[in-house]
Parts: C-alpha cells; sequence; structure tokens
C-alpha cells in the first residue's frame, strides 16, 4: 500500500489494499447492499436519477485529491480513504506518550474505542436524513449540488468508520454497522445517538445554519479523533478533514449570502432599522433578527454535542492516547495534563461562574471553547457583510448557557446574554430569542425551488464563484 494511489477496480474504491484483504473486503461487500437501500431509503428524497456535478475523491494526495463530473447519486464512488501514513507515528499525547502509534486496537481500549468510532459513525447518516427534503426547495441549482455534495460525503464518512468497524472490532464491529442503517434520525423508538442530529432540517436557513455550526463540531471532533494514537482512526479523519472544509464554506458562505440579500434589498427599499421586521419581509428576503434567532437556535443544539463539562469518559480517552485535543500537535505543553487545571463554566450556589477543574477531565469543555473561538471568527465574516452595507446590527453568539440540554446548565433556563430567568419568562420571551411559529411560517414561505441556471431564490445572493471556477449559467444538477 502506497498510501497514496487509489484503487478502483472494484466495488469499493480504497486505497486501504483491500484487493489483499479478503475478509474485510467481503464483510464490506455484504454491507454494501444495505448502505444503498439506506441510500434510496433515507437519502435526498427525488433526484436520485438527476444528473449532479460532483466532486468525487480520486487520491489522498492533497495537491489534487478530487475530480468534478456528472453522478448520478446512487452511482457515487463511496469508497475508503486513509491519509498517508506518517513513518515512525508516536502516540503524541497521555500515559503513552512517545510509544509508537498503534496499527491495531490495544484490547484495553477497545471498547473506548469502538463508542467513539460508532458515535462519529452515527452523526453521518443522521445528517443525510434531516436534510433528505430540502432539494424540493433548493433556492438554486448551485446550492442544490452543493446539499448532495454534503449529502454524498457524509455517507462516505460512515464507509470511513464502518471500514473501522469491519477491519478492527470483529463480530461487535460487524454488528454496529449494521446498527448504523437501522436508527434513523427522529425516530422515537430507534434514534439517532446525539441529541442534535434528531432535530428537524426544515428549511434552507437551517441547513446553512447546521454546516455552519453542526459540521464545525464535526470539525473539531475530527480533529481531536485525528491525533488519536490509534493510527488507522487518525489517518482516516485527516482525509475526512478534507472534505469538511467544503461543508464549512457551504454553511458560511450560505448565512453571509442570506445576509447579503437582506441588506441588499433593505438599502434598496430605503429600510434602515433591521428591526422593521414587516416591512423588511414583504422585500422576500429574511430580517437580521430572525437569522439571530436561527443562530440562537443551532449553536445551542450544537454546544449539546461537545457532552458535560466536566467528563471522565473525555479524561479516560486522553489518558489512553485515544482522543486527543483540538490540534494537539500544534500545542505547547507536557501533553498529559496531570496535576493541571482549565477554568469550566460551571453554576455554583445557583450562578454561572468560572471555577478550576482539573485540565483532564475539562477536556470537553476546553474543545467546546475552541469551537467557540472558531465559530467567531465565522460570525465575523457575517458582521463584516452588515457592516459593509452601513446597517447597524450584529450577529451575537448566544451565551453558552443559554438553551442547552446536556451539562450544567441542562438545568437553567437564561435569556442569550445568560442571564436566568425562571419558567415563566422563559415561555414569555422564548419567541424573543428562539425562533416563533411565525418566524417558521415565513421562511416556509420563501421556500420555493429555483431549478433554472442562473437564477436564485429573492432571499439569497449569488455566489461570488462557481464551483470548480464554473460560470454563473452553469448546469451544476441536470434535473430529470
Ligand atoms: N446527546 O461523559 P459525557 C459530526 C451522553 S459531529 C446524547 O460528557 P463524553 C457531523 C454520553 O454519550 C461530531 N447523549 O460524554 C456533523 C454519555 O453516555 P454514556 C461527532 C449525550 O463521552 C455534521 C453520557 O451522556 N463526533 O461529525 O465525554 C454532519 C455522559 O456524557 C450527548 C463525536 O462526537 C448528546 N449530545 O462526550 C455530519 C466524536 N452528550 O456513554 C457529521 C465522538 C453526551 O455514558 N464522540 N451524551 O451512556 C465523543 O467524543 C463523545 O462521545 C461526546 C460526548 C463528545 C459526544
Amino acid at each position: 500500500m502506497t498510501g497514496v494511489a487509489v484503487d478502483y477496480d472494484g466495488l469499493i474504491p480504497n486505497n486501504v489494499a483491500l484487493g489483499q484483504d479478503e475478509r474485510v473486503k467481503r464483510a464490506l461487500e455484504k454491507w454494501h447492499p444495505g448502505y444503498i437501500n439506506w441510500w434510496n431509503d433515507m437519502g435526498p428524497d427525488g433526484f436520485q436519477e438527476s444528473l449532479v456535478y460532483l466532486r468525487t475523491a480520486v487520491s489522498v494526495d492533497p495537491k489534487g485529491w478530487a475530480k468534478f463530473d456528472y453522478v448520478r447519486m446512487p452511482d457515487y464512488r463511496w469508497g475508503v480513504l486513509l491519509a498517508p501514513a506518517q513513518e515512525g507515528r508516536k502516540i503524541p499525547f497521555g500515559r503513552h506518550k512517545g510509544e509508537p502509534a498503534w496499527q491495531e486496537v490495544p484490547g484495553e481500549y477497545r471498547a473506548m474505542l469502538r463508542r467513539l468510532v460508532v458515535i462519529q459513525g452515527d452523526t453521518e447518516p443522521a445528517s443525510v436524513e434531516q436534510q433528505r427534503y430540502l432539494g424540493k426547495t433548493a433556492p438554486s441549482l448551485y446550492d442544490l449540488r452543493n446539499l448532495f455534495q454534503v449529502n454524498v460525503e457524509e455517507g462516505r464518512h460512515l464507509w470511513a468508520m464502518v471500514y473501522l468497524l469491519q477491519k478492527y472490532f470483529g463480530t461487535d464491529g460487524r454488528d454496529e454497522a449494521e446498527a448504523l442503517l437501522q436508527r434513523r434520525s427522529g425516530d422515537p423508538d430507534t434514534p439517532r445517538m446525539l441529541g442534535a442530529f434528531n432535530e428537524k432540517t426544515p428549511d434552507w436557513l437551517s441547513f446553512f445554519m447546521f454546516t455552519f455550526f453542526t459540521d464545525r463540531d464535526g470539525k473539531m471532533q475530527l480533529e481531536a479523533l485525528a491525533q488519536s494514537g490509534f493510527d488507522p482512526l487518525s489517518r482516516t479523519c485527516r482525509f475526512m478533514l478534507t472534505e469538511e472544509a467544503h461543508h464549512m464554506f457551504v454553511g458560511e458562505t450560505g448565512v453571509t449570502r442570506v445576509i447579503q440579500a437582506t441588506c441588499e434589498a433593505m438599502k434598496k427599499a430605503g429600510i434602515e432599522d433591521p428591526n422593521n421586521i414587516a416591512e423588511v419581509r414583504k422585500l422576500g428576503v429574511i430580517d437580521l433578527p430572525t437569522i439571530q434567532k436561527k443562530a440562537n437556535l443551532h449553536f445551542s443544539l450544537t454546544l449539546d454535542l461537545f457532552g458535560n463539562e466536566i467528563s471522565t469518559n473525555a479524561a479516560n480517552a486522553f489518558h489512553a492516547g485515544i482522543k486527543g485535543r483540538y490540534r494537539e500537535d500544534r500545542l505547547k505543553d507536557d501533553h498529559l495534563l496531570e496535576g493541571t487545571t482549565y477554568p469550566v463554566l460551571r453554576l455554583v450556589d445557583g450562578k454561572i461562574q468560572n471555577v478550576d477543574a482539573p485540565a483532564l477531565s475539562a477536556l470537553n469543555m476546553r474543545l467546546r471553547d475552541d469551537y467557540f473561538v472558531d465559530c467567531n471568527v465565522g460570525v465575523g465574516r457575517w458582521n463584516k457583510m452588515i457592516a459593509e452595507h452601513g446597517i447597524a446590527f450584529m450577529i451575537k453568539l448566544p451565551n453558552v448557557a443559554f438553551h442547552r440540554r446536556i451539562g450544567e446548565f441542562a438545568t437553567i433556563k437564561t435569556d442569550v446574554d445568560g442571564n436566568m430567568i425562571d419558567d415563566a419568562e422563559w415561555t414569555k420571551r422564548r419567541s424573543e430569542f428562539l425562533p416563533s411559529d411565525s418566524d417558521k411560517d415565513f421562511i416556509e414561505s420563501l421556500m420555493q425551488p429555483h431549478f433554472e441556471p442562473a437564477t436564485f431564490a429573492s432571499w439569497i445572493a449569488p455566489p461570488k464563484v462557481g464551483i470548480d471556477n464554473k460560470p454563473g449559467e452553469f448546469e451544476y444538477v441536470k434535473i430529470s
């Protein structure tokens, strides 16, 4: 195995020498029909016969790893691709730091590793299920194509995790791989594992917010798993991150284009007050306060994905060398964290306060802090767009205690600034913070398909450049 050349001859494209690994090859080939059935049942509704201008990974060489072409989604070449092995790689953190990275699952950490791989795997099909109906209301062919690109790549990320399960976890791995195709987002009996993946993605603003906020959790978690001492997991996540960058791009530029359309329409109509919601809505664009509420919703739902602020699971995974910190390899400390502390926002004596906690137990909090910083960079770009139009409004991330279901703040209610409020006030003010039914109805009323090349819905601006540098009138999806 060179680690770079991809074998495209068999059913499953791969750079893991599947051809010489009969057992795993057979297991994956057996899993394949179930996956295709799942894709047909739960993947994008309609459009399966349409030709979509998709990128497919053809190499893992960072300089030229993808090719673009028209593909019918069910014919997409979902494959198993790992980033090239780094010769002599050592476990970078925890009690085994400095030992050679594991090429096989260490027996004592088997259950922990399997759980992390299964959770990661579960989120991938979940997001496809959540986005199943969006194609029908796409604001343009460009956006439709981006949705499908994200969907097929989430499907590939499922393949990535299923490969690890089938190759390294024996019978349990096979059972887990099957179960990944059985759970369903939002199903009361067999839901997906993490809360945010059972929520609905009912409209395109939600889709862009999801790809901005929730895919960014994906990026943070993958970066942490890419540090793993279990080398196959590290290499798998490193390559997934290459694809993930586009998902983040879709979210950030998607929301920016929604904001741009709003600002341009307001300027044209001479509306200066961003809170003049009724007049702004008459222009067929989404008012900035409603965009803020959607951000509040998706940010708070995504924070829950970081788990509890104080977590023994996280401490154990780090200590074992299984899951590191965000970009562990760029951090300058002992990479052991024993005896050090980290400030954690906690609920103490009924107040939200910073408390020093053992750094090992606070790793979820630390990753969440890194996430907050990363989100704010993107939000800064949204605000730049608003400022360029001279409109007095800033999108702000809500306080981390706002609208939480997991962790320290799950038992309290706060406003978006983190001031505690009682249930009665929460009920009264909820629609000030989160999209109300009438906000949802308004957004839904805008969700009409625009399937002619070079046309865009009123509520979203065209992109600055096309995918693969294609011109504006390019037919990204040939609908049939
Ligand atoms: N919902 O000790 P704690 C992505 C459970 S997104 C439900 O704090 P830990 C993507 C927890 O499982 C990234 N349950 O947990 C994005 C535990 O239960 P058990 C996905 C929750 O382990 C967009 C118990 O509460 N990858 O890739 O420190 C599109 C105690 O919690 C939740 C990963 O998440 C929740 N939100 O932290 C497509 C990486 N939170 O086991 C894809 C792998 C916690 O005691 N996962 N619980 O019964 C992990 O690293 C960790 O499992 C978590 C939780 C960060 C999720």
